[in-house]
């Protein structure tokens, strides 16, 4: 069968967003008058914890003391939020590339006809943050469905959101081609049995990734390691070998 639609991830693998947002949760912080600071070592053993809400119950878990009270559900709510109000800001005034090449595939794949979707654990305003500041108005209409963060109840590495996203495009995942940059994301690409190409990011280059269908550093590698023209020609080789 030939590819159908290609499902991307967000975070690391459209563009390396994690320092961005690293930084605003450190300015929650910093508003909220907490003495937390999450450095890179830190925060990089952190993202083993999908979804920012899930990220900060993990960390004040591992603290002696919780400052937030015996229920901090809400004080959590309340710092993700200004947290991703921060994100935005920081995504639409300052300069956060697609990664190389993504765009080209994406209008490439638009053109071909194949059908375009987001499966991603972060915050829905974070991914329209994103994609309005790298496609401007056309934002809203390159991705037939974007399945975002508490869409779902169980983040990746559940199959989840990639199951939503095969469900509201009426897809069957042997259709498909997911594009992933860590392994709670291939492992939630895999266990909704979707082939996957991980592209590693800055976060996630010393991690494993068993079961991809290829793993590479960006997406010219995978174009030269399936010896093909273009990237598009690259995916839909790789989707015949999966
Ligand atoms: C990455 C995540 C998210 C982001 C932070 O998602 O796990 O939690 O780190 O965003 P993906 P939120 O790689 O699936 O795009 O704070 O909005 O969760
Ligand atoms: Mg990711």
């Amino acid at each position: 069968m030939s590819l159908a639609a290609i499902i991307f991830d967000i975070d690391g693998t459209l563009a390396e967003t994690e320092e961005l947002h690293r930084a605003s949760f450190n300015l929650a912080f910093t508003d909220a008058g907490l003495p937390w600071h999450w450095d890179q070592q830190l925060y990089g053993r952190l993202l083993e914890v999908t979804g920012g809400k899930e990220r900060l119950r993990h960390f004040i878990d591992s603290l002696p003391s919780n400052p937030l009270g015996a229920h901090p559900a809400a004080a959590i709510a309340s710092l993700h939020a200004a947290k991703t109000t921060h994100y935005a800001g920081l995504v639409e005034h300052g300069a956060l590339p697609l990664r190389p090449g993504f765009a080209a595939l994406i209008e490439d794949a638009r053109r071909a006809g194949i059908r375009l979707a987001i499966a991603t654990t972060t915050s829905l305003p974070n991914v329209e943050a994103l994609l309005r500041a790298n496609f401007n108005e056309r934002a809203t209409t390159l991705f037939e469905v974007i399945a975002a963060g508490d869409s779902v109840t169980r983040k990746k590495p559940a199959p989840d959101i990639y199951l939503s996203v095969l469900a509201q495009m009426q897809l069957s995942a042997c259709d498909c081609l997911a594009v992933e940059d860590s392994c709670n994301g291939l492992l939630s690409a895999l266990a909704a049995g979707i082939a996957t190409l991980v592209v590693r990011s800055n976060y996630t280059r010393e991690q494993q990734f068993p079961g991809a269908a290829l793993v590479v550093d960006d997406l010219e590698q995978a174009r030269q390691r399936l010896d093909t023209g273009n990237l598009l020609t690259a995916l839909q080789a790789l989707h015949r070998r999966a």
